[in-house]
């Protein structure tokens, strides 16, 4: 009668039960994500840069949500922070929740005619992501960013613009301190 519920701990941004699964990133799968490519393929290519909890319980049907918890690692890759490789949505006009639960770091969003901007994540933050803008989140501190999230199950994920060309912005530290780099390219 009762129904047990999936578990999610605000505190430590773990989900566990009913679809749940957890996708890990690694260093050795962001090839061509960070500016400097030379520092990332010297590194050990096992450590983990990004883990994403995720529960899907309908599918990727129209009207349905999915909810996910990001946790990105703090590291740099040469003077870059880890961060999420960043996507746009494959349907365009699909938005997206995000709430900021654990760490500090920023959110690069990023319009499709590359205007790009950010906007500081930390405990109680709220992010509203419109359809059409490109998200990416990087942690800019010493600890575990961890992110809440929740959009439309039928949104899809296109890697293939970001991978190609990046944000028009780039998160990066220069004598302890964060800047942001612009890439024109
Ligand atoms: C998030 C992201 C997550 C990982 O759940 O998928 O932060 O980032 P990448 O997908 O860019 O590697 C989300 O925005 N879902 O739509
Ligand atoms: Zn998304």
């Amino acid at each position: 009668m009762i129904k047990q519920p999936a578990l999610y701990d605000a505190k430590t941004g773990k989900l566990s039960g009913s679809g749940v699964s957890c996708s890990i990133r690694k260093i050795g799968d962001l090839k061509g994500v960070y500016l400097d490519e030379e520092a990332r393929s010297a590194m050990d290519q096992n450590t983990v840069a990004y883990k994403v909890y995720m529960q899907n319980i309908c599918g990727e049907v129209e009207g349905g949500l999915f909810f996910g918890v990001s946790h990105v690692y703090p590291g740099k890759v040469g003077n870059e922070y880890f961060m999420t490789k960043g996507h746009i949505h494959a349907i365009r006009n699909r938005g997206e929740y995000y709430w900021g639960l654990g760490g500090h770091g920023i959110l690069l969003l990023m319009n499709e005619d590359r205007h790009t901007w950010a906007e500081h994540v930390f405990p109680g933050s709220l992010h509203y992501i419109a359809g059409h803008v490109g998200h990416r989140l990087i942690n800019t501190g010493d600890e575990i960013l961890i992110v809440g999230a929740c959009w439309p199950s039928d949104a899809g994920h296109d890697y293939n613009i970001i991978q190609q060309s990046g944000f028009g912005l780039r998160v990066m530290e220069r004598e302890g301190k964060m800047y942001f780099w612009e890439d024109h390219s």
